[in-house]
């Protein structure tokens, strides 16, 4: 009773397991709880608050789907992709730490790494005790990461690694980084590298009006020593540092479900009981437009990535599928903040509603993991045969 109005107008619960509506429920409550409270006071401050970090790993968010051997919660991709929707409703940036965490830092390493990284980093990067963050653009390679210049060299017993990363999410205060980087070959491939190894360090960027509370940053590498066994050994290629995407837009493609739903709930509510020329503004028709629409549009979100889900635990989920659910559900969630935005009116414009948040949020989510225009020409392409990003 005390949960969050959860819109579900195709009765999609009918098709979730016990197992997805717990973790999901536990998940919501948690957000209820714990970030709701306290999440604008940090968005205001554009502080990450890291007092969140055992909740999430608590609730499962910190590799969902990676094996419990390996400290992970050994569950299946639609309990990841609910768990990002329920986070997300309370906030995209606290989304994108538990993103960055599951499939950009844990899935690497699980999935290309060596029995002993995984072994090494998998269960502290689950507890929380350890947090990861994912290096793949450049100050001059964002959509094209594979222009990227930074590089590492071997050099006797260890890697020599020199460049910079930009707009890292959890950089600022991550204790290891995978970071991309070609080999003397030109051969992109993937490598850990902590805290504390000199010649290492992380910047915050400052000034961002949108996801601002998570801490973005650089990754800069100056002559950075690396140790032969950071290297992840199971593949190199761009489709590497790809695949960890895949995943990760797929989580998106959920949480933005989430934002959505808080907004609309909002709204919802708001238009109920805001009297304006004697009658609540719901029950005006371009008012009812408004809400209807919304509605409509998170159905048929709700379906697209309940639908990716059951083919992703089949194994058969393509990148082009991944794409077109990140690309249309982050675009919905933001349509969606838009006009939820102008049924509050001026109280929409203010930290007393979570709205405006969600908005700003949001244009880094349609930005990052592959940009909305990225997006749909990975689906032009995939349709046509013909590449068109160059
Ligand atoms: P392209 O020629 O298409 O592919 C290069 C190689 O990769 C293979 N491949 C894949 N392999 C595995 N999984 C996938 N999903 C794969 N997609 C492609 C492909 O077969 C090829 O292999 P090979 O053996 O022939 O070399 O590459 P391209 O250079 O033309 O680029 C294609 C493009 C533009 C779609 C790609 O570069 C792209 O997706 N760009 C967008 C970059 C992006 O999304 N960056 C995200 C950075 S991380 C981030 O934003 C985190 S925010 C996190 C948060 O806070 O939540
Ligand atoms: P650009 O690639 O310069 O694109 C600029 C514009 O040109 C866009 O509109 C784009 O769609 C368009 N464009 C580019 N190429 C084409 C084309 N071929 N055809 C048509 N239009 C095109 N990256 C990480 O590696 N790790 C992270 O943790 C991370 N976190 C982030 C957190 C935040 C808050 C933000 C904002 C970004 C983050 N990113 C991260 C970076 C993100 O992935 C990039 O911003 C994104 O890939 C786009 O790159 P860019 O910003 O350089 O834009």
């Amino acid at each position: 009773p005390d949960l969050f109005e959860a819109p579900d107008y195709y009765n999609l619960d009918d098709l979730f397991s016990e197992e997805h509506k717990l973790v999901r429920d536990a998940a919501r409550q948690w957000v209820k709880r714990d970030i709701s409270p306290i999440i604008e006071s940090y968005a205001q401050k554009a502080e990450f608050p890291k007092q969140i970090l055992g909740g999430l790993a608590e609730i499962g968010a910190f590799g969902p789907y990676i094996p419990e051997t390996y400290g992970g919660a050994g569950l299946d991709q639609i309990s990841y992709g609910l768990i990002m929707q329920e986070i997300e409703r309370g906030d995209s940036g606290v989304r994108s730490t538990a993103s960055v965490q599951s499939s950009l830092v844990m899935y690497p390493i699980y999935t290309y790494g060596s029995e002993e990284q995984r072994k090494k980093y998998l269960p502290k990067l689950a507890t929380g005790e350890l947090m990861g963050c994912f290096g793949l653009t450049e100050p001059n390679h964002g959509s094209n990461p594979s222009g990227m210049e930074t590089k590492f060299k071997d050099a006797g017993d260890h890697y020599l690694l020199n460049g910079a990363k930009l707009w890292i999410s959890n950089s600022p205060f991550a204790d290891i980084a995978v970071v991309w980087a070609k080999n003397e070959d030109g051969r992109i491939q993937g490598l850990i590298v902590e805290r504390g190894m000199d010649g290492f360090s992380t910047p915050e960027t400052h000034n961002k009006w949108s996801l601002r509370a998570s801490a973005t940053g650089e990754l800069i590498f100056d002559n950075v020593k690396v140790p032969k066994a950071n290297l992840l050994p199971g593949k190199s290629g761009l489709g590497a540092p790809l695949g960890c995407l895949d995943s990760a837009r797929y989580g998106i493609a959920w949480g933005a479900i989430g934002a959505a739903m808080d907004c609309y709930d909002t709204a919802l509510r708001y238009a109920k009981e805001r009297m304006q020329f004697g009658k609540p503004i719901a029950a005006f028709q371009l008012q009812q437009k408004k809400l209807a629409e919304m509605i409509t549009e998170i159905t048929k979100a709700q379906l697209l990535a309940f639908r990716l889900g059951q083919l992703k635990n089949e194994g058969k989920a393509t990148t082009q599928q991944i794409s077109m659910a990140k690309r249309n559900n982050v675009d919905m969630a933001l349509k969606i903040a838009r006009e939820a935005r102008q049924v509050l009116g001026a109280m929409g414009i203010t930290g007393d509603y979570s709205i405006m948040r969600h908005m700003m949020n949001l244009e880094s989510v349609i930005t990052y993991e592959g940009t909305h225009d990225i997006h749909l020409l990975i689906t032009g392409a995939d349709i046509t045969g013909i590449p068109a990003f160059t």
